[in-house]
């Protein structure tokens, strides 16, 4: 049977990755995020690569009634959900606690917890009323390693983990399967959003390391979702060769 495969953060990097993995797999796909042209350009090249059907959904995570209006409207074009792929987020600034701007802790709150639970809290309700779906939460190695600077991001990251484990707890009871995938670091645009658009910066995160690239999560995400019905993966954590926990990377 054809899943669909709704990601939110698709219009780039991992998620976008992760879209035209599903794509290629033959899944139909719910592709979200903010930018509208680039969902829209990506809705398009899918349409054309693969036979699948791909819906498009412009709303800000961060804003409960967009979340509610829009994951109604989703369901009611699609159906049903089968797979919720949690990717929106971002980091921003890089920091010492007592020094960090404010609002942009707020954001990275609002965004990687209340976002994901308040998309979850949608979707989930249909999941557990058909007895069936999955649900795979991007985390990060700095949800498990806190490292300097990032001591709000690293805490949010935690808290997608621990969020993860509570609703496998929580739905026990039916075919539903509950991942945390943690990746380190990946090169997309995720440096430059959290460096405010400081391109140069930002290239220094992947300067000396062969990171690793939005098709290497997009890959462990269809292995994940891909098992077969009595196997769930709960984590899986990822990581360039030469990084070794969080922050520790060899650069050559
Ligand atoms: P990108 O900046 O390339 O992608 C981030 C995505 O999140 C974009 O599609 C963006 O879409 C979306 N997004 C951000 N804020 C919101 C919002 N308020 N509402 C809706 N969508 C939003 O970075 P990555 O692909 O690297 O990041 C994807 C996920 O992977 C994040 O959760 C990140 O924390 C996590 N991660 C990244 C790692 C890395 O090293 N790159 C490592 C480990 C985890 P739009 O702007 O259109 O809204
Ligand atoms: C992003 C990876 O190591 O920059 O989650 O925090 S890292």
């Amino acid at each position: 049977m054809t899943r669909t495969c709704m990601i939110t953060g698709a219009s780039s990097g991992i998620g976008k990755a992760i879209a035209y993995a599903f794509a290629k797999n033959g899944d139909n796909v719910v592709i979200t995020g903010r930018r509208k042209e680039q969902l829209e350009t990506i809705k398009k090249d899918l349409e054309i690569s693969y036979s699948i059907n791909v819906t498009l959904a412009v709303f800000d995570v961060t804003n409960v009634e967009e979340v509610i209006e829009q994951c109604q409207q989703i369901m009611k074009e699609v159906g049903q959900v089968d797979v919720l792929v949690n990717n929106a987020g971002l980091a921003l600034g890089l920091d010492k606690f007592q020094e960090y701007d404010l609002a942009d802790m707020l954001t990275m709150i609002d965004t990687n917890v209340r976002g994901l639970l308040t998309v979850t809290r949608q979707i989930l309700p249909q999941m557990v009323e058909n007895n069936n779906g999955h649900i795979i939460n991007i985390g990060s190695t700095a949800g498990i390693y806190a490292y300097a600077g990032a001591a709000v991001y690293a805490a949010t990251k935690s808290a997608v983990k621990v969020l993860s484990d509570g609703i496998r707890i929580d739905t026990i009871d039916k075919n539903i399967k509950v991942t945390t995938l943690q990746p380190g670091i990946v090169e997309t645009d995720f440096s430059q959003v959290r460096f405010h658009g400081d391109k140069e910066r930002a290239a220094t995160v992947y300067q000396g390391i062969d990171a690793l690239q939005a098709e290497d999560i997009a890959n462990c995400t269809i292995f994940i979702a891909n098992q077969p019905a009595h196997v769930q993966i709960s984590d899986m954590t990822i990581m360039a060769t030469k990084q070794a926990t969080g922050f520790t990377i060899h650069r050559e």
